[in-house]
């Protein structure tokens, strides 16, 4: 499997493609990285240094891999956090022809704006252009519960409405969708995660204990590993049960290291033998 992923890259620390680039690979995927910004480390601290490209720089890039005959064969095309609105139509250019040169590719999205807790945290004009122009042309897409909802102009707060929330989504254009970080107050408890992944018509639930942790770029592998389980098995459900595994397993590691990266090349048993230990359910009535 062969895979365009157009994201950020940090020297320090593990966002955007320096989370989803490793583990990738570590399942056997072939990957090409390209930057949509190179920066000392994520947004996180506050600081940061370095470059952003521009739209055109990602042109020119995708121009030279598919002089080389880089577009033929690709699998599929991820997309992740997007800085500025220009990064947008350079990734929609880029899907455009990688389908071209390869007509089965997927484009899976992770329309990044924000979450629950600190409402969206991207500009405006990124805003309006994953919503209306990007989000559209994705075949799977990743969005928190939050994210799902600011695309669908929907309030997705239990799991009927989530569910209703999803196939507004789907309408929109992509066929799959995996949401994560799913609050439902009906939930007598919250000591759990859950993601909901509907494609096709099979809508599967799977829950994790909730760790006390929030990492920067634990989203970034979600989607990455998420999307090539999906391309590689067709199986929603396993592939649903395979993330949530590697991703437990590189949370809960980093949460014992103490430190604030993600332990990312530390879990790397995580990603190929992942230990299967949750079993999604099928959700049969709502789809
Ligand atoms: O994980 C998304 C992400 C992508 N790119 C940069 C970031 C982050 C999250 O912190 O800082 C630069």
């Amino acid at each position: 499997m062969r895979v365009l992923s157009i994201q950020s890259s940090v020297s320090y620390g593990h966002v955007g493609n320096s989370a989803a680039v490793f583990p990738l690979q570590r399942i056997g995927i072939e990957v090409m990285p390209i930057s949509t910004v190179c920066f000392s480390n994520h947004t996180g601290y506050g600081s940061w240094r370095g470059p952003h490209l521009s739209g055109d720089d990602i042109r020119e890039i995708v121009t030279g891999i598919e002089e080389r005959g880089g577009l033929a064969d690709v699998d599929a095309v991820l997309s992740g956090y997007q800085g500025g609105d220009d990064i947008g139509d350079a990734i929609l250019d880029a899907v455009t022809r990688v389908k071209q040169h390869s007509p089965n590719a997927v484009y899976s999205c992770d329309p990044v704006l924000g979450n629950a807790k600190s409402g969206c945290h991207v500009a405006p004009e990124v805003q309006s252009l994953i919503r209306d122009r990007v989000v559209p042309e994705a075949d799977l897409v990743t969005p928190n519960q939050f994210e799902l909802g600011f695309v669908t102009g929907t309030s997705p707060d239990t799991l009927e409405s989530t569910l209703d929330s999803i196939s507004r989504m789907r309408e929109i254009g992509p066929r799959s969708v995996l949401v994560t970080s799913v609050e439902r107050p009906e939930r007598a408890h919250d000591n759990v995660m859950e993601m909901i992944s509907v494609t096709g018509d099979e809508a599967w639930i799977v829950e994790t204990p909730r760790l006390p942790i929030k990492a920067n770029g634990s989203g970034d592998v979600t989607a990455a590993l998420f999307t090539a389980h999906l391309l590689r098995s067709g199986d929603p459900k396993e592939s649903l049960a395979r993330t949530a595994s590697s991703v437990f397993a590189l949370l809960e590691q980093t949460l014992a290291s103490g430190r604030r990266e993600l332990q990312l090349i530390e879990a790397q048993t995580a990603y190929a033998h992942p230990s299967m230990q949750f079993e999604p359910k099928l959700l049969t009535s709502h789809i």
